[in-house]
């Protein structure tokens, strides 16, 4: 059945003021409509900023740990509808239900953690040059920001997201994916139950190019946080990058596994399997790429082939699904002739290649799990982003060889070395240019009390996430105070005797 979704504007739904609407389908059925959703135009975003700018100092002025409580309950009411929000997630995105679970206890660690930092988002206090004089540094609220987020975690990542602005003190308008827009929905509900007052978090639906860049842009916001392609942050970026406005990207990635001749190889397989066609896909972690040392390449293209041969290609909210749908028919287009690409550029197709319509599955878009073998570090589908269930394996002379075709390529997101040899995983832990490097593990699965992001076109401003250098710096700046309680005029840096 698909329920009527709306937005939400100063704590009101309400549907898009031209009342105009779009769908959102379940990408392993599109007879399944998910919901109908506003498309939300300028007047609407207007309206949404509006009200984020007049909550702004109720809410900058609530003390941090109070925020934290809401934030606490909002986990706590996350956490208890996580069964049914999860199997929401995968009929609209269509990761396989366990990933679909995964995707919102992301949200739930991130709703905890940053409820735990109400009471701590610590600054400086250093001592004064001064006698009678203090100072301190602490952080305040950036204002309004927009938050656009993609589809491909439609809980995780505007958790990743709200959550940490939030607490820092600002007031938000989201836009979530016009492919995900139900899921988010659901979220923002739990949000605003958790007793989040109106105005703080704002909902406007609609498609990138119609909501989200006149969002980005719009004067009354502060700060944008996108999370999508490079090409769109890139241009997002620029777009809406004016005095004092901050903008933040989590773009994309072409992330590597090297498997040294030295690997447990059960393990590397098992890595690669996971990194490359979990969330069939369709992360900008994904292990689209695997280099393998030309020792044992040979037995690792054979054993990584024959597994990959036995993942079955399904609806997600099947037990027995390995991997779901991609998300809609412009991105299995855009993976089916990335496949033609890879044939064309004189890549071995080891298995796959080829959209899976068999029985009930031609009602949605799928594609089988695709490997391209020898694959050369110049070839588009070696160095472009797919996001999708193809992954090209590469030989590689030694370690200096491997790293430098990882390091080859416009992304530096996630990366991964497999080794037993403790030398080795060290040079590769100094090397490797990427945000994220894994020892013995996949691309995928960063965890959320750490920062997240890249270097190189994978990220763009502030990371994301928990930790030091993580999402506070985003989501607030510092001021700096100095307290003179001598009474009397001091002069710094002048009254030295
Ligand atoms: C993304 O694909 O945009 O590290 C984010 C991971 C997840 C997040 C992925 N925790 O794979």
């Amino acid at each position: 059945m698909a329920g009527a979704i709306l937005n939400l504007i100063n704590g009101v739904w309400k549907p898009a003021q031209d009342r105009r609407t779009l769908k959102s389908v379940n990408p392993a059925n599109t007879d399944d409509v998910v919901g109908v959703f506003p498309l939300s135009g300028k007047a609407d975003v207007d309206e949404a900023v509006a009200a984020a700018r007049a909550a702004r100092e109720l809410w900058r002025l609530t003390p941090a740990p109070k925020r934290g409580e809401i934030l606490f309950r909002a986990a706590v009411l996350i956490e208890k509808d996580k069964g049914s929000l999860g199997r929401l997630v995968t009929r609209e995105m269509g990761k396989i239900l366990p990933e679909g679970l995964g995707d919102v206890q992301e949200a739930i660690d991130m709703a905890f953690y940053m409820a735990g930092e109400g009471r701590r988002m610590t600054g400086e206090t250093v001592p004064s040059e001064l006698p009678m004089k203090d100072c301190k540094s602490v952080r305040v609220p950036v204002g309004v920001f927009a938050l656009i987020t993609p589809w491909n975690f439609p809980t995780a990542i505007p958790a990743w997201k709200i959550f940490p602005a939030l607490i820092g003190g600002n007031t938000v308008v989201f836009k979530p994916s016009s492919l995900t827009p139900a899921s988010a929905t659901r979220l923002v509900e739990l949000i605003v139950e958790a007793g989040v007052p109106p105005g703080v978090v704002n909902l406007v639906h609609g498609r990138g190019e119609d909501t989200g860049e006149y969002l980005a842009a719009h004067r009354g916001v502060d700060g944008v946080s996108f999370t999508g392609s490079s090409a769109v942050g890139e241009a997002l970026a620029k777009a809406c990058s004016g005095p004092g406005k901050e903008v933040s990207c989590e773009m994309g990635g072409k992330n590597p596994i090297i498997v040294m001749d030295d690997a447990r190889l059960d393990l590397a397989v098992e890595g690669a399997l996971w990194g490359g066609f979990g969330t069939t896909g369709q992360r900008c972690t994904a292990a689209s790429r695997v280099i393998v040392h030309e020792k044992v390449y040979d037995e690792f293209v054979e054993r990584f082939v024959a597994a990959a041969r036995r993942l079955r290609v399904g609806d997600g909210l099947d037990p027995s699904t390995h991997v779901g749908p991609v998300i809609n028919e412009a991105q299995m287009d855009k993976v089916l002739s990335y496949i033609e690409t890879g044939k064309k550029e004189g890549a071995r197709l080891a298995l796959g290649g080829g959209r899976n319509s068999s029985g009930a599955l031609v009602r949605g878009y799928f594609i089988d799990p695709t490997i391209f073998v020898d694959a050369a570090p110049s070839m588009r589908i070696a160095k472009e982003e797919i996001f999708g269930p193809v992954v090209s394996v590469m030989r590689a002379r030694d370690l200096q060889d491997a790293i430098a075709i990882a390091n080859g390529v416009e992304y530096g997101l996630s990366s991964s070395i497999y080794t037993q040899d403790v030398n080795k995983s060290a040079i590769a832990e100094r090397d490797l240019d990427a945000g994220i490097v894994y020892i013995n593990a996949p691309t995928i699965g960063a965890e959320i009390q750490l920062p997240f992001g890249g270097t190189k076109r994978s990220g763009l401003g502030r990371r994301e996430a928990g930790g030091r250098g993580g999402s506070l710096d985003m989501f607030t700046k510092w001021k700096i105070i100095y307290r003179d309680f001598s009474g009397r005029l001091q002069k710094a840096q002048i009254d030295k005797d």
